[in-house]
């Protein structure tokens, strides 16, 4: 297929079809306008997003494409020895010019910017000009083609990608970027990028019948979503041929130590997994495969059940940025924020597969703790990983101490930026009669149910006050049931599972009203279910009650034994030595210690703290502040815990 420099080709002609049985409504369907994510949102776009493109540009992940065109062009013209060499340190360096990419193109959704389209359709002839003109597309290789330019490359293409080259994995990431900015634009200049790399990965895999497992996965998602764009069965049926490829006898590392079917446990690199279980949920949703759907249940209920920090983060080995084994939790973990996408991103399909909301509330806690806690609140520092505990000095992430501008392997950045642009997508969902309501957060969208377009409008400061105000105005009155997410948290369980429980005795209950009247509406699967005809204007209020709780970790976590922990609503509290001039490995929490919650607008972009009266600390008893998990370490380095010690041995 040829590329189209003025992006006039017509669309893609048959979308698939079969897919999820509950459909999200998509994030371009929903605005957010005030509170919380307003917030975020708006330092995305003003900090983040140009912030990215200029690192991009500035370390010269944007010049490896030159250089790899440039070698194109010079051989193509007779120099065939040229070479040049990559100008940044890995492989996979691409992968975040496409994530920038991909980031870009939610923006441009969220605030029209003709400048940074424009921008953008320059990366993409850069991006178009390093393909080779079979569509094989990877800047090492291409600009350096003789000999490897980085030990993790063979002079053989994919050869090497089971293990480190990462070819395929920055080829999922170039699908997702050309997608959604078609998705955007309506242009097919990436798109037609990503056609002829899929097209020789069909004459590779599909034809040729190359069997080999990505070393890291994300292509299965690439893969899909241009399935989904295109219609076209083979982009699918790659997506397959790369799971069915892996085990059994590989590494762990990289999950080929079994085939996928027969995987119960959550091993090995946690963002490679995550987005492996991710991609199994896509195929499966796709191709209805049930034996992907009973795999990935499985391991869910492992990383439930046994693997997930307090904050929503996983993968808390930093040896081998892994999952460790069942119960294995230390506090000083890696949990990288990238792990903590990828799992919000699993969480979803397995919500979309099933209608439940326990996946969900696994993803609204990842979200408001161990993913938000990765950009600072000025947008341009970041953390890889996010410890629970921190001594106030080590050089922990990746060699900074605190939050660090950026990276050399930087794929946590770029992955944040486009996440939190195209957060609005975790909002709603529909089934056939049904809406979903998972995401409480000051907005107005539009979801179709059964046809009939239904304005939704929120008001709520959520997550700081649990009461919601929900407008519904269908264009017509239309009977369908409103199913509104309980949280876990409001039910008085902190994750759907035994590996965090509440130790006090709060549990005010939830209570809804619609049209101002009280209802009592059965609960299924984590949704409060109201069932009726809906009016232009029909109000819904939801009160979530949110008293602090205090947490206990399972018995087995050997890393949290002894102490506690506070929450309140879907925040995760840790306390941070800076503002209480104390190591907050000195405290402990006694019987008498008594936690209120402080509203603070002045303070760290607005937050609720708690004050935490009674602690006991060296030589006396002291009044603490406990501030969310995800704004520490925006006012300078100091200690922080998220666990503190009990009095009790
Ligand atoms: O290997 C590419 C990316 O770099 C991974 O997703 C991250 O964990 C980091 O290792
Ligand atoms: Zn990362």
């Amino acid at each position: 297929m040829a590329a189209s420099a003025s992006g006039s080709t017509p669309p893609p002609a048959n979308p698939a079809t079969a897919d999820y049985p509950v459909r999200p409504v998509p994030f371009t369907a929903v605005r957010i306008n005030g509170g919380f994510w307003q917030t975020r949102q708006a330092v995305n776009l003003a900090v983040t997003v140009p912030y990215a493109i200029k690192q991009c540009e500035d370390t010269g992940r944007l010049r490896n494409f030159d250089l790899a065109a440039e070698t194109l062009r010079r051989r193509a013209a007779g120099e065939t020895s040229f070479q040049n060499q990559p100008v940044t340190i890995y492989p996979f360096d691409d992968s975040d010019v496409y994530k920038v990419m991909e980031g870009i193109a939610y923006a441009l959704h969220v605030k029209p910017d003709l400048a940074l389209a424009a921008r953008l359709e320059g990366w993409i002839a850069r991006v178009a000009a390093a393909q080779e003109p079979d569509g094989y597309l990877y800047t090492f290789r291409t600009m350096h083609p003789d000999t490897p330019a980085h030990e993790w490359s063979d002079p053989q293409r994919w050869l090497k990608d089971p293990d480190l080259s990462h070819e395929l994995y920055n080829l999922g990431h170039l699908y997702e970027a050309g997608v959604a900015h078609y998705q955007a634009t309506g242009k097919r200049t990436l798109l037609d990028v990503c056609l002829r790399s899929a097209e020789l990965l069909w004459r590779d895999f599909g034809d040729c019948k190359l069997r080999i497992a990505p070393g890291h996965q994300v292509i299965e998602m690439g893969l899909a979503k241009l399935h989904r764009v295109t219609g076209d069965p083979r982009w699918l049926a790659l997506a397959k041929i790369f799971l069915e490829a892996r085990g059994p006898g590989g590494p762990p590392y990289s999950q080929q130590h079994l085939p996928v079917t027969q995987q119960t446990a959550a091993v090995g690199h946690a963002v490679r997994a995550n987005y492996m279980y991710a991609g199994m949920a896509d195929v499966a949703a796709l191709s209805a495969d049930a034996a992907y759907v009973a795999a990935i249940g499985k391991i869910w209920d492992n990383v439930a059940g046994k693997k997930l920090s307090l904050t929503g983060g996983v993968g808390p080995l930093q040896h081998g940025e892994a999952y460790g084994a069942d119960y294995e939790l230390p506090n000083a973990c890696y949990n990288e924020t990238c792990a903590a996408i990828a799992l919000m991103m699993w969480n979803n399909r397995m919500f979309l597969f099933t209608g439940d909301a326990r996946y969900m509330d696994v993803l609204e806690r990842t979200c408001y703790n161990g993913f938000i806690s990765g950009v600072s609140l000025s947008g341009d520092r970041f953390f890889y990983p996010n410890p629970l505990v921190y001594d106030g000095v080590a050089q922990n992430n990746h060699g900074h101490a605190g939050r660090a501008p950026w990276f050399g392997c930087a794929c946590c950045p770029p992955n944040l930026m486009r996440t939190l642009a195209a957060l609005t997508g975790y909002f709603y969902a529909v089934c056939e009669n049904s809406l979903y309501v998972n995401f409480y957060a000051q907005s107005e969208g539009t979801a179709e149910v059964g046809g009939v377009q239904v304005k939704l409008t929120q008001a709520t400061d959520y997550p700081w006050d649990g009461r919601v105000r929900l407008t519904v105005s269908p264009e017509k009155p239309t009977a369908f049931t409103l199913r509104l997410r309980i949280p876990g948290w409001a039910q008085g369980r902190p994750v759907p599972s035994d590996l965090y429980v509440y130790t006090d005795e709060a549990r005010p209950a939830w209570a809804v009203r619609v049209g101002g009247q009280a209802v009592t509406p059965a609960l299924e699967s984590g949704y409060a279910l109201l069932t009726r005809e809906w009016h232009d204007g029909d109000t819904v209020e939801l009160d979530l009650p949110m008293p602090v709780h205090t947490v206990r970790g399972h018995p087995r976590i050997e890393a949290v034994r002894g102490t506690i922990a506070f929450e309140r609503g879907p925040i995760v509290y840790a306390i941070e030595g800076a503002v209480n001039r104390t190591d907050p490995a000195d405290l402990h929490v006694t019987a008498r210690t008594k936690a209120r919650a402080q509203r603070h607008p002045e303070l760290l972009g607005d937050v609720v703290t708690l004050i935490l009266d009674e602690i006991a600390a060296p030589e006396m008893t002291r009044q603490v502040t406990a501030i969310p998990y995800a704004v520490w370490n925006n006012r300078g380095l100091a200690p922080m815990a998220v666990w503190l010690k009990t009095e009790e041995k």
